[in-house]
């Protein structure tokens, strides 16, 4: 029989709806939560005179299985490994028999790279720079490349995409996105990071819709010696994100990480409730160490085989849950790869990882230049 793989799903599948906001399960009660002092909207679970005690998983340490040892070139030719392929056939084609630059080449040139889902304006500036630089005359595959790649680097320049640590205090992290983005399977790559630099890390299960998002991500908390802290079903995620936090300032950990139930950017409840977690997650970090300001981060964890459909998704969730960066899961499953290239132009949201397959270590910082060059790698030979 094959091995459960805690990153697979085996619950529902990503059309499922999405949770409704504070609704229970009729299995088992929510249970009495500890709100913060201001958090009271009409809608939110009465605060009980006692703060319902948290349950903390202490973990029982395993290996983290070895590493594959790659390079980070590498890791990020292997994650893109299908989309060089499509684009490889693609561009050798156009350019095989020695064609001028004219419109009909242009026009081809066009429709091979949207393919790639890079959208029509990026495709359409390359299709354009080749114009300017070369109508009329033969391209050598090596001019086409260079001058892609110099188009795509400028539209995708960002800043050095760290994650954003505190200053003093634990690091908040928030993980957000829609069903089945890859959220919780990128957050076991985070904790995988950060224990490889040797930092400590808290998680909050702040999925408590799903008793199996809880489990999920306890397995894996377990595995990578992280402290789990965990609500019970149906209970308030912000209860937990709350606790979580709490835990983390009191025992001096220098890492928590918030998993959030999947929702769709439509849900205009849900996404509100991202912005009550934000603002519990803040009211934690300041009551326990007076002007401090959390979440550090609130990370997007977007789906790159959702192609087209990751744009408007960073379109619904970044100003909604204040996201200040994006995971790019996925990578690896997907020929249109190109996808980072848009979702970097239209937001200003820096890509911070990209996840390129299902095990912790599959997980890499996303790199403008590697990226790039990765991209059209093997192709101008
Ligand atoms: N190939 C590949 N699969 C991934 C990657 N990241 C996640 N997955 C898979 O995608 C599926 C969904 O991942 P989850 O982490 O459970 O997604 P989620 O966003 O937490 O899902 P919900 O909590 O239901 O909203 C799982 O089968 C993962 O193994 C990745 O980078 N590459
Ligand atoms: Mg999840």
């Amino acid at each position: 029989m094959a091995k459960w793989n805690p990153f697979r799903r085996k619950d529902k599948t990503p059309d499922e709806p999405a949770p409704q906001s504070g609704t229970p399960t009729s299995v088992d009660p929510p249970a009495p939560v500890a709100p913060p002092a201001d958090a009271a909207p009409a809608a939110e679970t009465p605060a009980p005179a006692e703060p319902a005690p948290a349950e903390t998983k202490m973990p029982a340490r395993e290996p983290v299985p070895p590493a594959e040892k790659k390079g980070f070139f590498g890791k990020f030719k292997s994650a893109l490994q299908k989309t060089v392929n499509v684009l490889n056939t693609d561009l050798r084609d156009i350019m095989k028999e020695g064609r001028l630059v004219d419109d009909e080449f242009l026009d081809e040139l066009f429709a091979h790279l949207i393919k790639t889902d890079m959208g029509a304006g990026p495709a359409n500036k390359i299709r354009e720079d080749i114009k300017t630089g070369f109508r009329g005359r033969k391209l050598f595959m090596k001019d086409l490349v260079t001058t892609a790649q110099e188009t795509i680097r400028e539209i995708m320049k960002q800043q050095e995409a760290q994650v954003q640590m505190a200053d003093s205090g634990p690091t908040v992290v928030m993980v957000v996105g829609v069903n089945g983005a890859g959220k919780t399977t990128s957050i076991a790559k985070l904790v995988h990071m950060f224990k490889e630099q040797g930092k400590s890390v808290i998680l909050g299960a702040g999925d408590t819709f799903r008793a199996a998002a809880v489990e999920q991500l306890t397995i894996w908390a377990q595995r990578m010696g992280a402290e789990i802290i965990t609500g019970k079903s149906g209970s308030d995620p912000a209860s937990v994100a709350y606790k979580a936090t709490e835990a983390a300032y009191k025992q001096g950990a220098d890492v928590v990480i918030i998993d959030t139930a999947g929702r769709l950017q439509t849900q205009s409840n849900l996404m509100d409730e991202l912005g009550r977690i934000h603002r519990i997650i803040n009211k934690a970090a300041n009551s326990c160490s007076e002007g401090s300001t959390a979440p550090h981060e609130v990370l997007l964890v977007l789906d790159a085989t959702a192609g087209q459909n990751a744009i408007s998704q960073a379109r619904g969730f970044s100003e909604a849950a204040n996201c200040t960066g994006i995971i790019l899961a996925k990578l690896d499953g997907t020929a249109k790869g190109g996808v980072a290239i848009p979702i970097r132009q239209e937001f200003g949201l820096p890509v911070k990882f990209i996840g390129l397959g299902e095990t912790p270590d599959a997980f890499a910082k996303f790199d403008v230049d590697t990226y790039v060059d990765a991209l059209f790698d093997d192709i101008d030979q």
